[in-house]
């Protein structure tokens, strides 16, 4: 037998069992996993290496426009970067714009991403306006792959949808099979305690945070849960990024209710303490939900060993601190803690910092693959294609290289960005192979992919 490539000896993860064994690859599949004796154009030697199924960073914003500024990373540059951060599919959120139809918004935004982006690709569609008419719409989105909706129960007059929407757009994902993706932090409280900071002169980036408290999350959790409820369908929260939100959804799990969230690296490794960094450095960690207080990212750990939390994806949402060639930065909200657009990037940075959990005994490393890989493929329509390594799943497979530390920096990333959350900070271990549907990305640690390569991927409807 003669295959394309063979990945030998490594030591194989999968979410259930770790095993030294060759993968090969034919025609961009896994074609077997075990001791091969074939030939291939290619062999990769893996030995004291950890091979892993590629990674699915499910919440990405490239080329997204938003707070007066559009992010800094393209498709090119953000998925550049996921893939060498050893994410090999992404899936982004294509916007609708008040008045705008789906299609409109879905056309826009493989506009956007069609022959500019390195990994596979899917959409999420972020739902701003939902009328009667919208709902056939939405059960065709769900039939060309674009099975998970976005909905907001914060930014009022930009995104925010209120409960009847809400509850509009639960019911119809019980017909058509879609997943309502709910960004739960309660919106109208967060604008009445943000003016009042801004009239009593309170304008610094910690000012975002102490403006959107725990309760406004967690009690936008328990009431999106009670309307999923109703509707008798099931819930993914994004960015889930506080212990008291997510016991609204473990409580609902305990339940036997299926509610399911992810939460990101940065709520798990940074908190309220680096909005006091001098200066306006704080700027740098203003997203929606914010960091929080010390203690908080504990909880979040024990609720990913116990699987309150299912998925941990990036949210990255890349914007310059400084005004960039064609774009505002966030100096934008140098006198208004309001106006800093909200985000930060990430897709580079999450395997590594997980991997990182694994070598400190946080988690296992069939738990890594789990929560960066399939479970995310499993809950948004990409299983059986994506997020194993068994015969037939699409041959995306990182390398990971155990031993040699990797330093996160401004200076070796590759997001378009003007700054890293983790500059300076030493993983036990890095990136050195990555390859997409069988063709090399990432060889040795440098890029050496095409930008081009990534393929738009249809996503099935829930099968949960
Ligand atoms: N949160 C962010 O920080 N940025 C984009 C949108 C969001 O929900
Ligand atoms: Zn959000
Ligand atoms: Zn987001």
């Amino acid at each position: 037998m003669s295959y394309d490539l063979i990945v030998k000896n490594g030591t194989v993860v999968s979410a259930s069992d770790t095993f030294v064994a060759d993968v090969a690859v034919a025609q961009g599949r896994v074609a077997a996993v075990g001791r091969i004796t074939g030939e291939a154009k290619t062999v990769v030697d893996a030995k004291g290496k950890v091979v892993v199924p590629g990674g699915i960073d499910v919440h990405t914003h490239f080329d997204m426009p938003f707070m007066g500024a559009t992010t800094i990373d393209d498709f090119t540059s953000g998925s550049t970067a996921a893939a060498c951060g050893g994410t090999t599919t992404v899936v982004d959120f294509a916007i609708q714009k008040k008045g705008e139809t789906f299609r409109h918004a879905l056309d826009d935004w493989h506009t956007r991403a069609d022959g500019r982006c390195a990994v596979d690709y899917g959409f999420h569609m972020i739902v701003v306006d939902f009328p009667d008419k919208a709902e056939k719409e939405m059960d065709k989105l769900v039939d060309e792959g674009v099975s998970s909706f976005k909905l907001f129960m914060a930014y009022p007059g930009i995104f925010m949808s209120d409960d009847s929407t809400i509850f509009r757009a639960l019911m119809r994902t019980k017909e058509n099979g879609g997943t309502i993706c709910m960004h739960a932090e309660n919106g109208s409280v967060i604008d009445v305690l943000v003016k009042k900071a801004l009239a009593e002169g309170k304008i610094s980036p910690e000012w975002h945070a102490l403006t959107r408290p725990m309760t406004a999350e967690a009690e936008a959790t328990h009431r999106a849960i009670a309307l999923a409820e109703i509707a008798g369908v099931p819930i993914y929260f994004v960015h889930l990024s506080a212990g008291d939100a997510m016991e609204e959804v473990r409580a609902a799990r305990a339940r036997g209710l299926p509610v399911f969230a992810e939460t990101c690296p940065q709520y798990l490794y940074l908190s309220h303490a680096d909005y006091r960094r001098p200066g306006f450095e704080g700027a740098k960690f203003v997203m929606s939900p914010p960091l929080r207080p010390e203690g908080n990212s504990e909880r979040l750990w024990r609720g990913l060993v116990r699987n309150d939390l299912q998925v941990v994806s990036t949210d990255h949402c890349s914007f310059c601190m400084k005004a960039g060639t064609n774009q505002p930065g966030k100096e934008l909200g140098k006198k208004d803690f309001s106006k800093i657009p909200n985000g930060a990037p990430g897709v580079e940075y999450r395997m590594l910092l997980l991997w990182d959990a694994v070598q400190k005994g946080r988690i296992t490393e069939n738990r890594f693959v789990e929560i960066t890989s399939t479970s995310p493929a499993k809950l948004f329509g990409l299983y059986p294609r994506k997020g194993h390594l068994n015969p037939g799943a699409d041959a995306d497979i990182v390398v990971i290289d155990p031993n040699k530390p990797h330093t996160f920096s401004l200076k070796n990333h590759h997001s378009a960005a003007d700054y890293n959350p983790y500059e300076g900070v030493t993983t036990k271990g890095s990136i050195r192979d990555v390859f997409s549907r069988g063709t090399a990305l990432v060889s040795d640690g440098k890029w050496v992919g095409s930008p081009r390569h990534g393929k738009f991927l249809k996503r099935t409807p829930r099968t949960f």
